[in-house]
């Protein structure tokens, strides 16, 4: 599926764009439920710990703006059908090997920055938090992410240089740092289309800005692991819960 300059290039670089990954019939479809997940949410019986809000109303005289739906693909099969789609395992395979397994627990989110009060997403590496350095993530975008709402910025290349001390007290990166200082001078935004998706590495430092336009910016995120190594975690987290490609669905919860 992928070609040996993209598979060259996520190696290299850290990220892989693709462009279209999902057609815009299912595009709409997916966000007729995020629609009304969101709006589930925000009424008294649907509050969860597995909700985040933003302190703050996107829209005078309503409720605060969601900020995270976490264990997303729990909520419709649909959101699960795009962790663990066929495509997906063939991608996985592909970049992780012949084992690869969707890790359940981890990201298994949709991320929302609602106009005007879309929080910053600081610096970091996901392999901080997660104690692993060999897991990759989908992000697959359902409505256009450009500089001004919010979009993700990566620093190509640096994943190779694995984990990187966190800030103290924080699991962010440290900015102050010479070393990283100088690595984040070459970041570089990564504006997407709906329906685009994203692919990139546990070790690639990432971030976004606040939302300050009148536009939303929703997306899902999935993460992945090579299953043998599932148990290699030191995260901090509970232990990775994975999924072979395939196998029965998730439990729903
Ligand atoms: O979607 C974003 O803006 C960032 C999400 C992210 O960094 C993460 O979940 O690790």
């Amino acid at each position: 599926m992928l070609t040996i300059e993209e598979r060259r290039f996520f190696q290299a670089q850290g990220y892989l764009r693709l462009p279209g990954w999902l057609a815009e019939p299912r595009v709409a479809e997916l966000n007729v439920l995020a629609d009304d997940e969101l709006a589930r949410v925000r009424t008294p019986s649907g509050s969860s710990a597995w909700n985040l809000l933003e302190n703050a109303p996107s829209e005078p005289g309503k409720g605060p703006a969601v900020y995270r739906l976490s264990r997303i693909a729990a909520r419709h099969s649909a959101f699960e059908e795009v962790a663990r789609e066929a495509r997906v395992a063939e991608l996985m395979q592909e970049v992780l090997g012949p084992d690869a397994a969707w890790c359940v627990n981890r990201h298994n989110m949709m991320l929302i920055k609602a106009p005007r009060v879309g929080r910053e997403v600081p610096w970091h590496q996901d392999g901080v938090n997660w104690g692993h350095t060999g897991m990759v993530s989908l992000m697959v975008f359902l409505e256009e992410a450009k500089p001004d709402n919010g979009c993700l910025q990566i620093v190509p290349g640096a994943h190779r240089e694995g984990l990187f001390d966190p800030a103290p007290n924080s699991g962010n990166m440290n900015a102050a740092d010479p070393v990283q200082g100088s690595w984040l001078r070459q970041a570089v935004p990564v504006p997407a289309r709906p329906g685009d998706a994203l692919l990139f590495h546990a070790c690639t430092p990432h971030y976004s800005a606040a939302n300050g336009s009148e536009c939303s910016r929703r997306n899902l995120i999935f993460a992945y692991v090579r299953a043998g190594e599932a148990n290699g975690s030191r995260s901090r987290m509970e232990p990775l819960e994975c999924l072979a490609f395939g196998s029965a669905c998730a439990t729903r919860g």
